[in-house]
C-alpha cells in the first residue's frame, strides 16, 4: 500500500489525500512535519518539503507528480466529466495531473 508522508494541515498533503480518496486508492498517511529538517525527511526529499509519497521503490516528493503517478499506476477511476459538453470543455483545459489523455482512453468507451 502506498504511503503518504506529511500532515493534513498542509494544503499540498490535503490535495494528495483528496485526490487519492477520489481515485479510490488506499494509502497510509504517516505523520511527518517539514520542520525541523530531520535526516529522515531530507533522505526522502532533499528540499525538505511534504508531501512525500512512497510506493514500493518509488519515492515522489511533489504533490502534482504524486497525483499524476498514482493516477497512472494505481487507479482507472475517472474523476473528470467525460460526456459532452462538460467533458469537451474539461479536456480543452490543461490537466493538473497530466493523466487526462490516459483517463479519457480508459473511460471513453463507457461515455
Ligand atoms: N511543490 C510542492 C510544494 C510542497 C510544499 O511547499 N509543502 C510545504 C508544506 S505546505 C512544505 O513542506 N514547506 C516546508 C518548506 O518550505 O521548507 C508540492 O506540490 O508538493
Amino acid at each position: 500500500m502506498p504511503i503518504v508522508h506529511g500532515g493534513v494541515p498542509s494544503p499540498f498533503v490535503k490535495k494528495v489525500c483528496a485526490f487519492l480518496a477520489e481515485k479510490g486508492v488506499a494509502y497510509e498517511l504517516r505523520a511527518l512535519a517539514p520542520f525541523p529538517k530531520t535526516p529522515e525527511l531530507l533522505a526522502m526529499n532533499p528540499l525538505g518539503k511534504i508531501p512525500i509519497y512512497q510506493d514500493g521503490e518509488l519515492t515522489l516528493p511533489d504533490s502534482s507528480a504524486i497525483c499524476a503517478s498514482s493516477a497512472r499506476t494505481r487507479s482507472r477511476r475517472c474523476i473528470r466529466p467525460i460526456r459532452r459538453p462538460t467533458g469537451a470543455r474539461c479536456s480543452s483545459r490543461s490537466s493538473p495531473t497530466r493523466s487526462w489523455p490516459r483517463c479519457w482512453a480508459a473511460c471513453s468507451s463507457s461515455a
